[in-house]
């Protein structure tokens, strides 16, 4: 492993903050025995994660059979962070499981497409504001010396989970390997309805439309702000100073970036991502 900085280690291509995972944990992975009713959210960070958690969790309660936590990361914990990894492989089924890392580091038996994935993005300008943010007040992340220091570590790929443009292209590009959902942020903030229905449609899951009804206002960011299983206000305040459920908007980072900055976003994305002809959604 390489010492990328204070906190970020690198290794196998992927960079992660060491106070979250390591090369062991990486590597133990590869063994992971799949089962057929596994289902993982993998999500570049802040890019709706702990929300799609909650919308998943909340089918799999109404639709029966879903096993009792006490909050959403004990029910759907990241299969990398060093704190949860004993207690996964002899989990009841079915397993949820949440994930921030590149294709290539998950469990290869994934590949044989009886699981599920479901893969969330979100638009970069958004999530490089909402991981500036985080940076301040996750005490296992390097905190920013200003928004411009914390641009130039997010577009050269020096933060958690690595590139924002690399991560995409893998996952996008790998697709048809894996039995996968794609959804974005901006899709869900906008019809939310919508959006728990084609997750129901992935997991086969048949809810009536008053059970529709109930995940949606689980799901609301008011909502969920106000939920202490699933705002992640039940993580010590040594690990977070702050908040998780901060604006949950699309747009605010026009408060944040110059139109120099955007504009620099905006080509790299050309460039980087141009070839995948995705939409994104920025205001
Ligand atoms: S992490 O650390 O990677 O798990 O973070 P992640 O959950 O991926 O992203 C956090 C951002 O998601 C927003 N969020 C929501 N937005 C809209 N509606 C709901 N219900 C919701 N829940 C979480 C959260 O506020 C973070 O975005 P920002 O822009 O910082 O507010």
């Amino acid at each position: 492993m390489e010492m990328i900085s204070k906190h970020l280690g690198r290794y196998k291509n992927y960079t992660f903050p060491m106070g979250f995972t390591s090369a062991e944990v990486i590597d133990s992975l590869q063994s992971f025995e799949i089962r057929d009713s596994d289902l993982f959210l993998v999500t570049y960070p802040k890019s709706g994660t702990i929300w799609t958690q909650q919308i998943i969790i909340s089918i799999c309660e109404l639709g029966g059979g879903l096993n009792k936590y006490p909050n959403n990361m004990e029910t759907m914990p990241w299969l990398e962070y060093l704190w949860v990894k004993e207690s996964y492989p002899n989990r009841p089924s079915p397993r949820l499981f949440s994930c921030h890392f590149i294709a290539d580091l998950m469990p290869p038996q994934l590949k044989d497409k009886k699981a599920k994935i479901i893969y969330v993005m979100r638009n970069p300008k958004d999530n490089i504001v909402s991981y500036y943010h985080f940076s301040k007040i996750c005490s296992d992340l390097e905190t920013p010396k200003s928004f411009e220091d914390f641009l130039e570590d997010y577009l050269q790929g020096n933060v958690g989970s690595g590139s924002w443009f690399d991560h995409i292209r893998d996952w996008h590009s790998k697709r048809d390997q894996y039995n996968i959902l794609f959804l974005s942020y901006e899709d869900m903030v906008l019809d939310l309805k919508t959006a728990v229905k084609k997750i129901c449609t992935f997991l086969g899951k048949n809810l009536s439309e008053a059970d529709v009804e109930k995940v949606v206002e689980k799901s609301t960011f008011k909502n969920m702000k106000e939920d202490p299983k699933a705002n992640y206000q039940f993580l010590p305040e040594i690990m977070m100073k702050g908040v998780f459920m901060r604006k949950g908007n699309i747009g605010d980072w026009k408060n944040y970036l110059t139109v120099a900055q955007s504009e620099r976003v905006d080509r790299l994305l050309q460039e980087r991502l141009g070839d995948l002809s995705l939409k994104f959604i920025w205001e």
